[in-house]
């Protein structure tokens, strides 16, 4: 288990008067992520795909990294609007960045809608039908790997992080995570996503030009399932999630090819 983890918020400040330049300078603001006992780690899914897309768009950014606690006060003091609740659990989630004309955008796929807009190239291609399906599938697996993902988001988490979560979580679930997984022992969770991951692995090969969903082209249904890739990998259940057949070849070129835009994660 790792000793540490926080939760970490980068803002992208564009430099005013060139909010097109690709080259902005940005500063920084809140997103969550986790740390190592080294350095700081982007844990959650939502949070890594929104550095991916930072890291894709070659947008220079600065980040700044928060504990689980201290999110939502970091959010609210900076006048960000709260998630209405019928769309999030929590009224301030990271990731949220700040553009240099002050404005904040909280949630990632309101984050790559903004950047895209500010950005238009590389393109994300968020009007894909590949991101719709993707988000399909990535509900179900999340759904059935509720408790792999809390347990081992909970295991990165330093001590006042993880208080805040342990809480929180148990808030959720009506009951301790402890006994939450008491109660689901025995259910092969890695089976049950097997088809689903297959489901993924089959449409990633309708495009035979290249590894993304779109052939050559990259797209922000690859970056979303990057990010669920490499949140798997921090908490040590890469493997058992792809794991049979076709769709490890096929998702291991994906994140292979990926690669480039993970290496920045830690600052
Ligand atoms: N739909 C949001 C979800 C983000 C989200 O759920 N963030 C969690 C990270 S675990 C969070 O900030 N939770 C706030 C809390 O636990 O208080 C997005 O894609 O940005």
């Amino acid at each position: 288990m790792k000793s540490f983890s926080t939760t970490f918020l980068p803002s992208p400040l564009f430099e005013p008067g060139h909010p097109t330049h690709g080259k902005a300078r940005l500063s920084a603001f809140p997103l969550p992520c986790l740390h190592s006992s080294s350095q700081n780690i982007l844990t959650f899914p939502s949070v890594i795909v929104a550095r991916i897309v930072l890291n894709y768009k070659s947008i220079p950014y600065i980040t700044s990294w928060t504990e689980y606690p201290d999110i939502a006060p970091t959010l609210s003091a900076l006048g960000i609007q709260p998630n209405p609740s019928s769309t999030a659990p929590w009224p301030y989630t990271a990731p949220a960045i700040r553009l240099t004309s002050g404005e904040h955008v909280m949630g990632s796929l309101a984050i790559a809608t903004r950047l895209e807009e500010l950005y238009p190239n590389p393109p994300l291609h968020l009007d894909s039908s590949y991101l719709v399906r993707v988000n399909e599938i990535i509900a179900k697996v999340s759904e059935i790997l509720m408790l792999v993902h809390l347990t081992g988001t909970q295991g990165l988490l330093r001590s006042r992080s993880a208080d805040y979560f342990a809480a929180d979580r148990e808030k959720m679930l009506g009951m301790p995570i402890e006994q939450y997984s008491y109660k689901k022992i025995g259910r092969h969770v890695f089976e049950e996503v097997a088809p689903h991951v297959q489901e993924m692995a089959k449409m990633l090969r309708d495009n035979e030009s290249g590894p993304w969903f779109l052939g050559e082209n990259v797209g922000y249904a690859d970056l979303v399932v990057v990010s669920w890739m490499r949140y798997w990998s921090e908490i040590g259940v890469l493997k058992d999630v792809v794991r049979s057949g076709s769709e490890v070849e096929t998702l291991r070129a994906l994140y292979a090819a990926a690669a480039p835009l993970l290496e920045r994660d830690a600052y």
